[in-house]
């Protein structure tokens, strides 16, 4: 059945499942849909507008999380949620606090500010954003570090969602401008050279970097 993918590529829920689709080796079109200005019949497949949202011949689904799951159970392929009940239950909560905390100052602060509003030509809140990195922030990553220890990955050696949602959102602060400091948070730093390292994610950058390139100035090229 024919699969397709709404959303923006600069999206860190759109980017979860598109690194899920190429981890999957799942076919899909990518329809380029923007987080505003959606036109009505979007609301239909995502009734809250959001993105990512997905159609699947009949079938209409929203939600990074729930489509991520809904695919692991329809197309298989590597097992992103883990293969026990417990380390289902594990990654769906670190993806939930990728998603809902991280995402917070990371995406919705961070990167808005300095990436969306001056593609947009709106103002940078920079205060907000320095609030974010300094206060917000910081907390967050010490629990995921110690969440990862020693380990590759979340659930030891296997890439999972958690990695892959807590890294989106890594990439989305490194779009901002903010690599986060590889001293203070070693196991997590490692963990995003490990995931941005695979193919399925280092495939995806060099497209995010030519958008994110025009707001810094530099040149397109760089990629
Ligand atoms: N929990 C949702 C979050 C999706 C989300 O907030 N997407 C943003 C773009 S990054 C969006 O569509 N915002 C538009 C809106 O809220 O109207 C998911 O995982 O898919």
């Amino acid at each position: 059945m024919s699969l397709t993918l709404y959303g923006a590529i600069l999206s860190p829920f759109v980017r979860k499942i598109r690194i899920q689709l190429a981890e999957q080796n799942i076919e899909y079109e990518l329809v380029n849909q923007t987080p505003f200005m959606q036109p009505d019949w979007y609301y239909e497949i995502s009734p809250l507008g959001r993105i990512p949202a997905i159609k699947d011949g009949d079938l209409s689904l929203a939600d990074s999380s729930v489509i991520a799951q809904y695919l692991q159970e329809t197309r298989g392929g590597i097992r992103l949620y883990g293969s026990t009940p417990a380390e289902a239950a594990r990654v769906r909560w670190l993806e939930k606090y990728a998603d809902y905390e991280l995402a917070k100052p990371a995406t919705f602060t961070a990167f808005f500010n300095r990436v969306v509003h001056r593609l947009m030509g709106k103002p940078c809140d920079e205060a907000a954003v320095k609030t974010a990195l300094g206060s917000d922030l910081p907390p967050l990553l010490n629990y995921l570090e110690a969440q990862l220890g020693e380990k590759r990955y979340f659930l030891g050696d296997q890439l999972s969602m958690a990695d892959i949602a807590v890294c989106s959102q890594l990439i989305n602060l490194a779009h901002a401008g903010e690599l986060i400091d590889e001293e203070t948070w070693p196991a997590l730093s490692s963990l995003l050279s490990r995931v941005t390292s695979r193919t399925s994610v280092s495939s995806l950058l060099p497209a995010e970097h030519r958008i994110v390139g025009t707001v810094n100035g530099a040149s397109v090229a760089e990629g």
